[in-house]
């Protein structure tokens, strides 16, 4: 499998799901400085021009949340997600939550050219930032961790994925202090061999 990513963004919580299921990979840097996500060599890998995507046998596969779940599929003994379903559907209602509020919240930090043209438009989008991921921060903290991770006791595939939205808190202008369980969360996942890992090969800041 190649891992299409780049460092420090989701794509790195799929990078960390394979090292916690023993899965081997060739990761692919995919330069942002160099826009390379925007040019034709790699939007043949993924027409979105977003990582992650991960190659597999020939084909490629996109959208976070589903590579983690191919990911726990074929490593069924990592555990990776609840065997009830009802577990697993309330893992799922966190990620979903993630994708399409969390992760858009912060987009609209730097990327408010998805949405608007004006620059005025860009700097009110950024300028709210602060307050949307501290929302999200507040259900998260209040929500979404059942205990030390996400699921309770037991890892889950929704720590990688909450795991590097949290570790986007500071840069977006939340207050880690008025968040002391996502503070630890943070600790407690950085302490991982798995993240240990990805910052070794680079994928997250030392
Ligand atoms: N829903 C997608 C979102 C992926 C996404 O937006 N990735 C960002 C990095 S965190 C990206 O590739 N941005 C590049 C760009 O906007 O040009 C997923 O979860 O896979």
């Amino acid at each position: 499998m190649r891992l299409y990513y780049a460092p420090g963004t989701i794509s790195v919580a799929v990078a960390i799901a394979l090292h916690e299921a023993g899965l081997e990979f060739e990761p692919v840097l995919v330069s942002f400085k160099e826009a390379a996500q925007t040019k034709p060599d790699f939007l043949a890998v993924n027409p979105k021009g977003r990582v992650p995507t991960l190659e597999i046998s020939g084909t490629y596969l996109t959208e976070t949340g589903a590579l983690l779940d191919y990911i726990a599929a074929i490593a069924p003994d990592a555990g990776l997600v609840p065997a009830d379903p009802l577990e697993a559907a309330h893992m799922r209602s966190v990620m979903y939550y993630l994708a399409s509020t969390m992760h858009v919240n912060h987009a609209h930090g730097r990327r408010g050219s998805r949405w608007a043209d004006a620059p005025e438009s860009h700097a009110d989008m950024a300028a709210k930032v602060p307050h949307t991921m501290a929302e999200s921060a507040r259900y998260v903290q209040n929500h979404c961790l059942r205990g030390p991770f996400v699921m309770g006791a037991g890892f889950s595939i929704a720590d990688p994925y909450l795991f590097m939205l949290c570790s986007w808190l500071t840069g977006d202008g939340v207050e880690l202090a008025d968040f002391p369980r996502i503070a630890a969360y943070l600790e407690r996942m950085r302490a991982r061999a798995s993240v240990r890992a990805v910052t070794d090969q680079g994928m997250l800041p030392a």
